[in-house]
């Protein structure tokens, strides 16, 4: 569906829901099998992605030793600022709390016994049954086991191989194929989604209530993101390059408008690969990390599903516990390595992160009216923290090769 279009229908979704669900709550009521739909879609899919996603990044990496000279650099480094645009969005949420005092009503069959102990968590790294872990939503596993295989595939020189090469891509880009049909569906599921969540909670008398709630959500987002975007990676730039990141920016502020307009950091990637080229980082190190990273280092989707499920948890009145943040920050991480760097890839995995924790999937219906606004949002940080990423990578690649550091 065309950018414009499947805007106009987002918008058109998002209205519809409100005024059917304040003004025709019973009919919102009958036909929330609509937006179920829509959610069992979104579930459907997100796990298929994520493997395809997580594989594909691994094997464009072509060679085993291009993935132990810069592939592991630049996942150690993606993992790291993927965690810590979590905390900020973990830390930001607690303190504004944008959930509390507006309540949503219907069954949150919260669990709140949550056990999360270190051991299990080790063990579930390495999956003894891959269909098991499948089954039971074992994020970790399941992409400890996709970086294992796809590291096997890689080893044996898949790129000579035409038909493994050929099956391997060709799943990628179906799966993404079946993504982008669930997502030109939104506008209809967000519509049945909105209107139902808004005649549950009290119909036309909660639209007030749920719109400054939303008002509060969006804010703590830009807060956060922004203190991510503005602060933190540039000091990360400055901690390894010693030079003023704000310029650095200001080169690559094209990718950033770009990926603000297209909500999608592989769309951008041309734009970004140019900018980042031009800025002064090696072609090659930009060649290899800025499309890893469109894939994987994703820290603005990471940082947005923490804060959105935490949000959603508020807003079902849960008191979350130490146990529940620490799964939280650890699913939001992973999952958003395993979104996909097209629009609304954040809303997919976010199913995983409240699956994660026992919190109503269905709560997504409330955050559905702002998600296509704060897409764009997240994707011009992802796109950012790729372009950091890339002159980072880039400086420690030459400071091993002259010797300045060890490698
Ligand atoms: N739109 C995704 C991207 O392209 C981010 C997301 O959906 O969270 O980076």
């Amino acid at each position: 569906m065309r950018k414009g279009k499947f805007l106009t229908y987002m918008a058109l979704g998002v209205v519809g829901g409100f005024l059917a669900g304040g003004f025709l709550p019973e009919l919102s009521l009958k036909t929330a099998f609509i937006g179920e739909l829509f959610l069992n879609a979104l579930k459907m899919v997100v796990l298929p992605l994520i493997i395809v996603s997580i594989a594909s990044a691994i094997l464009n990496m072509k060679t085993i030793e291009k993935f132990k000279s810069v592939g592991v650099r630049a996942l150690l480094y993606y993992t790291m600022t993927t965690s810590i645009a979590v905390a900020i969005g973990i830390i930001t949420v607690i303190l504004i709390k944008p959930g509390v005092g507006f309540s949503l009503n219907g069954d949150s069959s919260f669990n709140r016994e949550m056990s999360f102990s270190l051991k299990e968590l080790l063990t579930n790294l390495l999956p003894p049954n891959l269909f098991k872990a499948l089954v039971d939503f074992n994020v970790l596993g399941i992409i400890v086991a996709t970086m294992l295989f796809s590291l096997a595939v890689l080893s044996i020189k898949w790129e000579e191989k035409p038909l493994l090469h050929k099956l391997i891509s060709e799943l990628d880009a179906s799966i993404l194929k079946l993504t982008g049909w669930i997502i030109n569906f939104a506008p209809l599921g967000i519509f049945s989604l909105i209107a139902a969540k808004v005649a549950s909670i009290g119909g036309a008398k909660a639209i007030v209530p749920l719109l400054i709630s939303l008002g509060k959500y969006v804010l703590t987002v830009l807060l956060a993101l922004g203190i991510h975007a503005f602060l933190i990676l540039p000091a990360i730039y400055y901690f390894f390059i010693r030079k003023n990141p704000y310029a650095y920016i200001g080169k690559v502020k094209e990718a950033l408008i770009t990926a603000f307009a297209t909500a999608s950091s592989s769309a951008t990637l041309p734009v970004t690969l140019k900018e980042v080229v031009g800025s002064g980082v090696k072609k090659t190190v930009a060649e290899f990390t800025l499309p890893l990273g469109a894939t994987i280092n994703m820290d603005g989707t990471a940082l947005y599903e923490a804060v959105a499920v935490i949000f959603i948890a508020e807003s079902y009145g849960i008191n979350l516990e130490l146990t529940h943040y620490l799964i939280i920050f650890l699913t939001a991480t992973l999952a958003a390595i395993g979104a996909a760097g097209i629009p609304e890839a954040g809303l997919v995995t976010m199913v995983l992160v409240l699956q994660s924790v026992g919190i109503p999937v269905e709560g997504i219906g409330i955050i559905l009216a702002v998600d296509w606004f704060l897409d764009r949002c997240r994707t011009a940080v992802n796109v950012l923290g790729d372009t950091i990423g890339a002159a980072v990578i880039s400086h420690g690649l030459e400071e091993v090769k002259n010797g300045r550091v060890s490698p």
